[in-house]
């Protein structure tokens, strides 16, 4: 099965048709009419957009991209903020690997400033712990971990096993904080009932991460940061340094960010969440819940931003200017974009001629795939195929769909909220003049349209995509660089194809804003136009130890 220097196929509506047949025709006839339905060729635009199916179980049996609920929850939303000691109740498996594999940075504002990121606590169950209960280790392990770090708050994750035997997280956090507050220690410890298996995906995790720290922490500190202009910043996670290139351009245009779920954040940030004046969303995966839900409490509206690429970082600080309406920010906002410009200008002069023409294949979790196809736009590069790992209907069609989404019992297995107005912290930012003002420039409020539109019609979309597809996807297309994450890294550079982290970033970012995007064009510039991965040669390519053929073809 060499792999190796077959002329790609030419990218038409046909070849990709054909590809999809191909692919489906390996599977046993079930299979195949379950996975047609998540791979689609993106030929209809607008009004006629294509439905895909995502947010569903994946076949038993195919290896999926996919995580678990609980690196979702604790891995994703909880894990980049610095003060809140994060304990996994599980295996020592769980802990160790949801800890800063995403490589996700924090700044404390001081050398002896608290930073609980370098550690990864855990309860470390074993075998006895599943016979006998681990609630008493978990005691044991909240009491230690108070002990030596004195912690203002403290966050337990359940994990599979945890689930299977019962061990009750919740109580076991009520319990521990009334006995530490009986001593007069003012600790939060709250806790997330997220074991792996209780969603189709991280997707569920983030859903229940969202509904905890809006249920134990946004709303309990009334501080209000000085500013005139204060937003939150959510779902960035500060990768490789992205929400510091952020911070960098709110904070020369006079903005403040009063919080970021969760990249670089305090356990404060959160508690004071609700006193900003605008939510931007920019993973609008993991985190559009807790947006809603605030919007609803405590008035604050949301728009969708996002600081990958530069026409879309520019686009996004022109829209949050805009929101506020005023001259002087409206104007520092352009002399940022100034400022930054030239060298953005003199990279792609750089590298453009270079990268023009050739392609990119994108698979990661709900936002980036997306995303990202921006910046290879700007390169001048096409985006053959993409999908997410777990997003939803919307994070492909945009938000005018969800009201069409079927609620299937895995959905309906993650609790929904009850949110109401509070009645002394509920204000409307705006009057309702202003809001009819904005308007009627074409201002447009909770405004994500989805990967799809975005894209191409000779192209193809693709959820939840297994190691199968992709390998067959590289065969036959052979994209210049793929993007994905380390499960896919090695099988497809040992195809000869340079390959992206685009969850870690590998060992490179910031990727966001003007000094991101110029990161980013000269690091794919050099992937896509090194020679080396053209030499590869697996030795099973050379020699063949074993060749195999499918059960359900011979029948
Ligand atoms: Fe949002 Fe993320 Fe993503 Fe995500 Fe993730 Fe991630 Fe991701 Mo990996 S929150 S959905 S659950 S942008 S960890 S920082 S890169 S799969 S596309």
């Amino acid at each position: 099965m060499a792999t190796k220097s077959k002329k790609p196929a030419e990218i038409t509506t046909e070849s990709l048709a054909s590809f999809k047949e191909d692919v489906l025709k390996k599977y046993p006839p079930k299979v195949a009419r379950k996975r047609s339905k998540q791979f689609l060729l993106n030929e209809f635009q607008g009004e006629d957009a294509p439905l895909i199916e995502a947010n569903v179980r994946t076949i038993p049996g195919i290896i999926t991209m996919r995580g678990c609920t609980y690196a979702g929850c604790k891995g994703v939303i909880l894990g980049p903020t610095r003060d809140i000691v994060n304990i996994t109740h599980g295996p020592i498996g769980c802990g160790f690997y949801s800890w800063l594999t995403r490589r996700n940075q924090t700044r404390p504002d001081t050398e002896t400033s608290e930073n609980f990121i370098p550690y990864a606590f855990s309860t470390d169950m074993n075998e006895n712990d599943i016979v006998f209960g681990g609630e008493k280790k978990l005691k044991a392990a909240i009491r230690e971990a108070y002990a030596l770090f004195k912690p203002k708050a403290m966050a337990i994750f359940a994990t599979c096993p945890v689930g299977l035997i019962g061990d009750d997280v919740n109580a076991v956090a009520r319990d521990m904080k009334q006995e530490l507050n009986d001593q007069g220690i003012d600790i939060n410890i709250f806790a997330f009932s997220c074991e792996g298996y209780k969603g189709v995906s991280q997707s569920a995790g983030h859903h229940i991460a969202n509904n905890q720290i809006f249920t134990h922490v946004v709303g309990t500190s009334d501080t209000v940061v000085e500013g005139k202009y204060r937003i939150n910043m959510l779902g960035e996670y500060n990768i490789g340094g992205d929400a510091f290139v952020i911070e960098d351009l709110m904070h020369r245009c006079g903005i403040t960010i009063n919080a970021t779920f969760s990249g670089n954040s305090t356990y404060d940030d959160f508690a004071r969440a609700h006193t900003a004046d605008l939510n931007c969303i920019m993973c609008h995966r993991s985190i559009n819940y807790v947006a809603e839900m605030m919007e609803i409490k405590y008035g604050i509206p949301w728009i969708k931003v996002n600081f990958i690429g530069v026409e879309s970082t520019i686009k996004s600080m022109r829209k949050i200017a805009e929101y506020f309406g005023d001259q002087e920010l409206k104007d520092k906002v352009e002399q940022v974009i100034a400022e930054e410009m030239p060298a953005v200008d003199a990279a792609l002069k750089d590298i453009k001629p270079r990268t023009e023409g050739k392609t990119a294949m994108l698979f990661v979790g709900g936002s980036r795939a997306h995303h990202y196809q921006d910046l290879f736009r700007e390169m001048g590069m096409t985006t053959l195929a993409a999908g997410y790992e777990f997003a939803h209907r919307d994070d492909y069609e945009g938000r005018k769909v969800i009201p069409s989404i079927k609620v299937d019992a895995d959905s309906r297995n993650i609790e929904e909220l009850d949110v109401h107005p509070d009645p002394e912290l509920f204000k409307p930012r705006k009057s309702a003049e202003e809001l009819k003002a904005l308007d009627e420039c074409g201002f447009e409020f909770k405004d994500y349209h989805g990967m799809m539109p975005d894209m191409k019609p000779e192209s193809l979309v693709i959820d939840d995509l297994n190691q199968y597809e992709a390998d067959e996807l590289v065969k036959k297309f052979r994209p210049d660089v793929f993007c994905a994450g380390i499960k896919e890294k090695f099988s497809i550079q040992k195809m000869g194809i340079p390959m992206k982290q685009l969850h870690s970033y590998d060992s490179g970012g910031p990727y966001a804003g003007f000094a991101g995007a110029i990161n980013f064009y000269q690091e794919i510039d050099r992937l896509v136009n090194t020679k080396v991965w053209g030499y590869m040669k697996a030795p099973w390519q050379k020699k063949p130890e074993l060749v195999a053929s499918y059960a359900w073809n011979d029948a």
